[in-house]
C-alpha cells in the first residue's frame, strides 16, 4: 500500500479508531475467539464472554498491535501501521492462535482463537485500512470454512466470497421450476438393452443451465438443497411411474442422486417410501446414488438412512468409484447393491495398465459380493470390448446416450 489514500468509506461503520483518516496501514488480523462456539455452548453465554475477555487481553499484550478495536465480547480487529512480512509474522501468530487455557475463579476454562490476516504488501488493491479489514474478514472465513485456525487473504478472496454470496442469493430467489431433471439411459452391457435412467439435476438460470457442480457445495451450504433435493426427487419418481415403466417395463429403474447433506435429512427415507406407494412402483426401481467423497460414518443418521432406503427395497450405489477414497469400505460397512465406477477409469481402460488393473480388481470383488458394476463415462466404441471382458453389467455415458429431457429421451431410448 502506498500512503496516499482518500478513501471515504474508511472506518465506515465501525466508529472510533476506525473512522480516523488514514495514516497508512500495513496489517489488519480479524481475531474470532470460540468461533465454533464450542466454549460457549459448554460454559454458557455469560461466563465464556468473561472467559473471552481475558482471552482477547492476553492476545492484544502479545500482539502488539497501533491499535485495536474490539466488535464484541467474541472478537475484534487489531491494525498495525508498519510494514511487517508473512514469514515475520508466523511466529507470533503462531503463539496467539489455536487453543488457550484461562484460570478464572479457580476454574480452568478453553477458548480457542481464529484470525484472518490481511498484508497490504500482498494487496495491491487495497487502499484503505476498511478495505484491508474486510479481507481479513474474508480470510478468517476461509479458515473456518477449511477447519483451520488462521488464513491469510490473497487478492482472490473477497471477489470469490461475494460471488458465492451473490450464487446463495440467486439459489433462494429461484423459483421451483427453475429447477428441472434431464435424464440418462444406463444400457446392459454387451447388447445395449436400456435397463433404466438416471436423473441429473439442472438449474436455469438467464445465464445459462447450470449442472450440479456450479452450484451443490453453495446449495448444501445454505441447506436449500433439501427443499429443491425433494422436490426433484419427486418429479424422478413420478417419471419412473408415467414414462419409464410404461415404456421399459416393471424392471425399469431410475437413478436418483443424494448429496451429503440431503442423507443427513432425517426424513428422507420416509419421504421416497411414500413417494413409492403413492406412485404405485416398485422399491426396486428406485435406485440411489451416493458420491464417494460423501464420507458416511458407521451409525450416523446418513448410514442409517442408507440402511432405511435398503429396508425399503431401494438399490443403494456407490456414485464415482475412484475418484476419491473411502469407497470400498462402503462395500463393507453398508448395504451396497451398485458401484458405479467414476468416468476417470473408464476412459482408458484400453491403454492405461494402472487403470485397467484396479478397475479389473473392483469388477472381481463386486461378482464376488453379488453387486452390480457400472461403466460411468463411456464415450467411445473402444472402451466397449473392454467393458464386456472386465464382465461389467450396465454402461452409461454419451455413447450409449447423453443426457436429454424428459419428453426426447424416453422416446428415443424406447
Ligand atoms: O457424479 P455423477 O456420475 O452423477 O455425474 C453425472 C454427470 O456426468 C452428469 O452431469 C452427466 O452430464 C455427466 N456425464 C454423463 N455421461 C458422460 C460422459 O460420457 N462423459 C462425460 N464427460 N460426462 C458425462
Ligand atoms: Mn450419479
Amino acid at each position: 500500500m502506498d500512503g496516499n489514500r482518500g478513501d471515504e468509506r474508511v472506518g465506515e461503520g465501525l466508529g472510533g479508531v476506525l473512522a480516523e483518516p488514514d495514516g497508512g496501514s500495513e496489517l489488519a488480523i480479524v481475531l474470532e475467539i470460540d468461533a465454533q462456539h464450542w466454549s460457549v455452548a459448554a460454559y454458557g453465554y455469560e461466563r465464556a464472554a468473561r472467559v473471552a475477555v481475558n482471552v482477547m487481553d492476553r492476545v492484544q499484550s502479545r500482539l502488539h498491535a497501533d491499535e485495536f478495536v474490539q466488535r464484541s465480547d467474541f472478537g475484534g480487529v487489531a491494525r498495525f501501521r508498519s510494514a511487517i512480512q508473512r514469514a515475520e509474522l508466523r511466529p507470533l501468530l503462531a503463539d496467539v492462535v489455536g487453543v488457550h487455557l484461562i484460570d478464572l475463579d479457580g476454574n480452568s476454562y478453553v477458548m480457542d482463537v481464529s484470525m484472518g490476516v490481511a498484508l497490504g504488501s500482498e494487496l495491491p488493491q487495497v487502499v484503505s485500512f476498511a478495505q484491508l479489514t474486510e479481507f481479513a474478514d474474508a480470510a478468517l472465513c476461509m479458515a473456518l470454512r477449511r477447519r483451520s485456525k488462521v488464513a491469510f487473504a490473497d487478492a482472490e478472496v473477497l471477489d470469490m466470497l461475494r460471488d458465492r454470496v451473490d450464487l446463495t442469493q440467486r439459489l433462494k430467489h429461484s423459483a421451483d421450476d427453475d429447477f428441472v431433471l434431464v435424464y440418462q439411459p444406463l444400457v446392459s452391457v454387451p447388447d445395449r438393452k436400456v435397463l433404466g435412467f438416471e436423473s441429473l439435476l439442472r438449474w436455469r438460470t438467464p445465464g445459462g443451465v447450470l449442472a450440479p457442480d456450479a452450484f451443490m457445495s453453495v446449495a448444501e451450504d445454505a441447506s436449500l438443497i433439501i427443499p429443491i433435493g425433494r422436490r426433484a426427487i419427486g418429479q424422478a419418481v413420478a417419471a419412473l411411474a408415467s414414462e419409464i415403466t410404461p415404456r421399459f417395463g416393471s424392471e425399469a429403474f431410475v437413478s436418483i442422486n443424494l448429496s451429503g447433506q440431503q442423507l443427513l435429512d432425517d426424513g428422507i427415507a420416509a419421504y421416497i417410501g411414500q413417494l413409492i406407494d403413492e406412485h404405485g412402483v416398485n422399491a426396486e426401481q428406485v435406485w440411489v446414488e451416493l458420491r464417494e467423497n460423501a464420507v458416511i460414518q458407521v451409525d450416523s443418521v446418513a448410514a442409517q438412512n442408507i440402511e432405511s432406503l435398503h429396508d425399503l427395497g431401494c438399490r443403494i450405489c456407490v456414485d464415482d468409484l475412484g475418484s476419491g477414497f473411502s469407497a470400498l469400505s462402503y462395500a463393507r460397512d453398508l448395504p451396497v447393491d451398485v458401484l458405479k465406477v467414476d468416468r476417470s477409469l473408464v476412459a482408458d481402460l484400453d491403454s492405461d495398465t494402472f487403470d485397467r488393473s484396479l478397475v479389473q480388481a473392483i469388477c472381481e470383488m463386486a461378482k464376488a459380493l453379488g453387486i452390480v458394476t457400472v461403466a460411468e463415462g463411456v464415450e467411445n466404441e473402444r472402451v466397449v470390448p473392454e467393458l464386456v471382458a472386465l464382465g461389467f453389467d450396465i454402461g452409461q455415458g454419451y455413447f450409449f446416450g447423453r443426457p436429454g429431457d424428459p419428453a426426447t429421451v424416453f422416446d428415443g431410448a424406447a
